[in-house]
């Protein structure tokens, strides 16, 4: 098996999993790196300097995305772009986006190493957010490279501590007063390696998972408005209680996804909050999120609206006053498979077996493949767990990602091969 560096100035991807994990590390194993947390800033600046180190030109984007470049020395313009994101769930694993950062950082590494400098320019970069975990709002990093995002965007966010967006930007490091537009017009191609965050390469027995497509995913908050009032005195048949009507709706959708004809829905309420949230008051109001995914957009469209007007029929009967936010709302995807025959080829030369699936989870290929010809392909997540501090990839699974990385960047950057 390839071992990533002999000596031991240059260290594993498990030294640098381990190592990056220690940025937001929570008593129970896992990691908590929030956009713009202190933890996060760290880990984007220890980044910065070990893509320095290893040879990189280094620089961040006026929202901190941050990117290591190695200039080609035949094209310098246009950029063969890999990476992932660096922020994390709460309470995630060490495993999600982390893994695609540090992946392409070594293998570009290793190829500088081997063949000195590429004929294409290639940049490694570290996305500052995708998954929406502190504000309500995902892909922050990778919208602002495709021009989707802007301030506006951003203005009026706060997080669960009502601190604002823009306050929490500015103290990372990245003012509103220098924000410029990030829009990148230069990337030839993104290449994305992630853990697969389900368990269909284990249960099948393959080593790479070649994505086809992206499922679509909506995002809400309800926010159901009652009457709070004592919980002794108050008569079941005079209350205005959100926490039943919003256990109505959520049994309710949830039922309905199981319906056959919904057939690879994916519904999650994963959040909930009351106020005041005390034992013994009836709440005030009760907000929740709906995460809902599917890969045929009309599918996951009809969904939706039929499940928020149940919802908002539901509160009108309880006399809920009812305000419903959609915050995310990304399409299925179909990626490039253009390079596929040519990773087959190196997937089986290393003694690996691929599969072609798709992927039930949310990644900024799903952004930056709307754009650019975009290849994302997984290593197995063990018991296809993720977003936990169990979430877990074997070092020999996570060193065949790098492997296979390796090798496609050499064909595009150095072989030159034009797909
Ligand atoms: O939620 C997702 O699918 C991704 O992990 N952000
Ligand atoms: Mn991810
Ligand atoms: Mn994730």
């Amino acid at each position: 098996m390839l071992r990533l560096y002999s000596s031991e100035k240059y260290k594993s991807v498990k030294h640098f999993i381990d190592w990056l994990a220690t940025f937001g590390e929570t008593e129970d194993g896992g990691v908590t790196r929030l956009l713009y947390t202190k933890e996060w800033k760290n880990a984007q600046n220890a980044l910065k300097q070990e893509m320095s180190e290893m040879g990189m030109e280094t620089y961040f984007d006026t929202v901190g995305n941050l990117f290591g470049r190695i200039e080609g020395i035949k094209d310098k313009q246009h950029v063969i772009l890999t990476g992932s994101h660096i922020d994390t769930v709460v309470d995630g694993g060490k495993y999600d986006g982390t893994y695609g950062v540090i992946a392409s950082l070594l293998a570009t590494k290793m190829l500088l190493e081997q063949y000195g400098r590429p004929q294409k320019t290639i940049e490694v970069v570290s996305l500052c957010e995708e998954e929406g975990s502190r504000f309500p709002l995902t892909y922050w990093g990778s919208k602002n490279i495709t021009g989707e995002y802007s301030l506006e965007n951003i203005r009026y966010l706060r997080d669960l501590n009502d601190i604002s967006f823009q306050h929490a930007m500015g103290e990372a490091g990245f003012p509103i007063a220098s924000y410029q537009n990030n829009k990148r017009n230069d990337i030839k191609r993104f290449i994305e390696v992630h853990i697969e965050q389900g368990s269909i390469l284990e249960k099948n027995k393959a080593d790479i998972g070649l994505v086809t497509h992206i499922v679509g995913q909506c995002r809400y908050t309800v926010q159901l408005i009652g009457e709070s009032n004592h919980a002794g005195t108050t008569p079941m048949a005079e209350r205005k209680d959100p926490m039943v009507c919003a256990a109505n709706c959520i049994v309710t959708l949830t039922k309905k996804a199981e319906a056959s004809y919904y057939q690879g829905l994916r519904v999650t309420v994963g959040s909930i909050n009351a106020e005041p949230n005390v034992s013994n008051v009836i709440a005030k109001s009760v907000s929740f999120t709906l995460d809902v995914r599917h890969h045929e957009k009309d599918i996951l469209q009809e969904y939706c609206e039929d499940m928020i007007q149940m919802i908002k029929e539901k509160a009108m009967k309880s006399g809920i006053q009812i305000s419903i936010k959609k915050w995310a709302d990304s399409e299925p995807v179909a990626l490039d498979t253009s390079l596929h025959s040519v990773m087959r080829k190196i997937i089986k030369n290393k003694g690996l077996r691929d599969m072609e699936m798709v992927s039930g989870a949310g990644h900024d290929s799903q952004i930056l493949g709307i754009h650019y010809p975009t290849t994302l392909f997984f290593v197995p997540s063990h018991k296809g767990i993720s977003h936990s501090p169990l979430e877990f990839t074997s070092l020999e699974d996570l060193e065949n990602g790098v492997s296979v990385l390796k090798e496609i960047l050499y064909k595009l950057a150095y072989e030159g091969v034009e797909l």
